[in-house]
């Protein structure tokens, strides 16, 4: 199977998990905040952190991936959700469009979009923590990486960058191991986690998700220089604008796409043991990873 068959087959199934839990959830807030907290998870995203749960589950083992996996993926989906709500703010990258619509601080106001952030995040914890006897473990992992030495330190370490103009390479990555590698990197332990994977087999699959993370943050450099802005459902060229620290300003878009692929090779190398289709599968997805097209 193609990764991209994949992505659509697990994401087919992700979807509606999503939208379940979301709406039980919501069940009790107030109206406007739950229609922000709604706009900001769903419709649209391609729920890859959520699909990287269940591959790596099914990788160590447990084929179909246990509701533990979806669990722990829609928690990683509502993270993330929450970080690129945050990220679209007037104070961070300023963004109107985000999924090819509006973003939520456009369609609400700047404080519906700063709540339902805030309320999509403390919701992950709720959702983690419910998880039948991995609760602590699994909260443990996604706070971990959602916080201040993960994508909050990475945003940091980002923001305090930009407008200084081309930092070494090297820079770059740790920037973008903290922003995006960390979420990518607990899907994969957490997913093996689920999958009722021993230490070793965790801590080489967090491993394969750095790796993969730091490829799909490299594909993402490119895609702000080179990718269509149809496609992405965002603007283009706005890193370039804002004078961020990317690959692309360190190394150029040839610099860049080859350590994109060898990001996509370390991933493999970590899940090298791995046999089977499910092992296949985790490799096609660095690769796809590192040439995506959105
Ligand atoms: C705490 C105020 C405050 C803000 C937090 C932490 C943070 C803001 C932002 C995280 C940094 C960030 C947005 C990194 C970018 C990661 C990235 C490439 C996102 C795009 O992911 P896709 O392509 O998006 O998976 P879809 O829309 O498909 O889900």
């Amino acid at each position: 199977m193609t990764a991209e068959a994949y992505l659509e087959s697990r994401r087919s199934a992700i979807e509606p998990e999503l939208s379940r839990r979301l709406a039980e959830a919501l069940r009790p807030v107030p109206p406007r905040l739950a229609e922000a907290m709604r706009y900001g998870v769903l419709g649209g995203g391609k729920r890859l952190r959520p699909a990287l749960v269940l591959a790596a589950a099914e990788a160590v083992g447990h084929a179909p991936a246990p509701p533990s996996a979806f669990q722990f993926g829609g928690a990683l989906e509502l993270v993330h959700c929450y970080s690129l709500i945050h990220d679209d703010l007037p104070a961070m990258d300023d963004d109107d469009l985000r999924r090819g619509r509006p973003t939520v601080h456009r369609a609400f106001d700047e404080a519906a979009a700063i709540l339902a952030g805030d309320a999509l995040l403390t919701e992950a914890f709720v959702w983690t923590a419910s998880v039948p006897n991995l609760g602590a473990a699994l909260t443990r992992e996604l706070a971990v990486a959602a916080g201040a030495s993960g994508m909050v330190g990475g945003q940091a370490l980002d923001i305090e960058a930009t407008g200084r103009g081309a930092i070494p390479a090297d820079a770059v990555e740790r920037i973008h191991e903290g922003k995006t590698s960390a979420l990518f990197a607990a899907a994969a332990a957490g997913g093996a986690l689920c999958g009722g994977a021993t230490d070793g087999w965790v801590e080489r699959l967090r491993s394969y998700g750095r790796a993969l993370g730091l490829a799909f943050q490299a594909a993402d450099d490119l895609l702000d220089v080179e990718g269509d802005p149809a496609a992405r459902g965002k603007r283009s060229g706005g890193d370039a604008e804002l004078s961020k620290a990317t690959l692309v300003a360190s190394l150029g878009v040839e610099g860049t796409r080859a350590r994109a692929h060898a990001n996509a090779e370390a991933a493999c190398d970590a899940v090298a043991g791995l046999d089977g289709a499910e092992g296949e599968i985790l490799r096609a997805l660095a690769l796809y990873a590192a040439g995506r097209s959105r």
